[in-house]
């Protein structure tokens, strides 16, 4: 991820967030050149005063001013009055087509991917027809370059807001209102989204990883995400998969092709495909997966996910399966 692309409004990589930057642009420029004039007059102003007034302690009195002189200033004035007006108006109008622009109109080809904000995590489903075929994983969206997409978001809880700054602006999720936001990316790239309202303890950790990527590329990783978790390969992760059954992680987790079908916390199915966990916080490392299984709350305060009690066997056999979930 490029620094530009990081989180950044200014570099765009979709239609919408290309017509914002646009907008932005124009915005900044016009104000730059007006804050520049009166600045310049001001100074203009400030000099005078002082060299009128320079090598005399009393302050100057000033003649009355003419009538002539008088009318100068009302007309100039209200020519400002007049301009300003014109300026404001002008920049409006570009706020309204730039609006319209990015509500696009909705096309029925489009990718359709269901949103669901969590404190503090975000739920991501990417719809099918076919129920068997409907994909779901966690704070990592996949998107194919070119394709327009259909988002559909919802909260289940408090209000979140969806902002992935260098595809499309804030889109706000408020419990029981569900949402639709349409964008159509233009380059590949990897981009952060970030929870932009505040849900809570954890709303700076609510994060996602956003990968705009060839149609190929996103096809076959649609593929493979729609298979079932891959079957233990060796007798530790068999062991690491009878614990993680065991345990309480079956009443919040879902891990396709086993009986753990719990939707209180992320799903599981192929985590260790993900770049990220705990909502864009922590790089899916062995480390931080394991310090995070055994205390979450200690890298993540308030977390909705309890601490575990486990022998170093029965974690590095966790370890083991969870990280053979590609
Ligand atoms: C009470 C519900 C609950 C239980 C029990 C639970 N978890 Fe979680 N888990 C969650 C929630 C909620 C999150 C998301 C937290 C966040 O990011 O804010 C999570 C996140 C995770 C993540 C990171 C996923 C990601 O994509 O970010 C892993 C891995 C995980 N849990 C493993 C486990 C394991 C292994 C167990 C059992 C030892 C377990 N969990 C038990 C609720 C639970
Ligand atoms: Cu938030």
């Amino acid at each position: 991820m490029s620094a530009a692309d990081f989180q950044s409004a200014l570099n765009p990589a979709a239609s919408e967030s290309a017509h914002i930057t646009h907008l932005w642009w124009t915005f900044f420029w016009v104000t730059l050149v007006i804050f520049a004039l009166v600045a310049i007059f001001l100074f203009i102003a400030i000099l005078r005063n002082i060299r009128r007034s320079s090598g005399d302690p009393q302050p100057p009195i000033l003649p009355e001013p003419t009538q002539a002189s008088e009318n100068r200033a009302t007309k100039v004035v209200s020519a400002l009055v007049v301009i300003t007006v014109l300026i404001l108006f002008a920049l409006l109008i570009g706020d309204f087509f730039t609006g319209n622009a990015i509500y696009a109109t909705p096309d029925p080809k489009a990718l359709s991917i269901k949103i669901t904000g969590h404190q503090w995590w975000w739920e991501v489903e990417y719809q099918d027809p076919q129920p068997s075929e409907i994909v779901t994983t966690a704070n990592e969206i996949h998107v194919p370059v070119g394709k327009p997409v259909k988002l559909e978001l919802q909260s289940s809880d408090v209000i979140h807001s969806f902002w992935v700054p260098n595809i499309h602006g804030k889109k706000d999720l408020v419990p029981g209102h569900p949402t639709t936001t349409w964008f159509t990316a233009r380059r590949t790239g990897e981009f952060r989204g970030q929870c932009a309202e505040y849900c809570g303890e954890q709303h700076a950790h609510m994060r996602l990883v956003f990968v705009a990527e060839a149609p190929d590329a996103f096809s076959s990783w649609l593929a493979a995400q729609k298979k079932s978790a891959p079957e233990p390969m060796s007798d530790s992760q068999r062991r690491g998969r009878d614990v993680f059954l065991a345990s309480q992680c079956v009443m919040c987790h879902t891990i396709q092709g086993t009986k753990a079908r719990a939707t209180l916390g992320p799903d599981l199915t192929h985590i260790a495909g993900r770049k990220m966990i705990a909502a864009g916080e922590l790089p899916n490392t062995r480390g931080y997966l394991a310090g995070w299984i055994l205390n979450a709350s200690a890298l993540k305060p308030g977390v909705r996910m309890p601490p575990n009690q486990l022998s170093s066997d029965d974690l590095n056999s966790l370890l083991d399966y969870l990280e053979s979930l590609k």
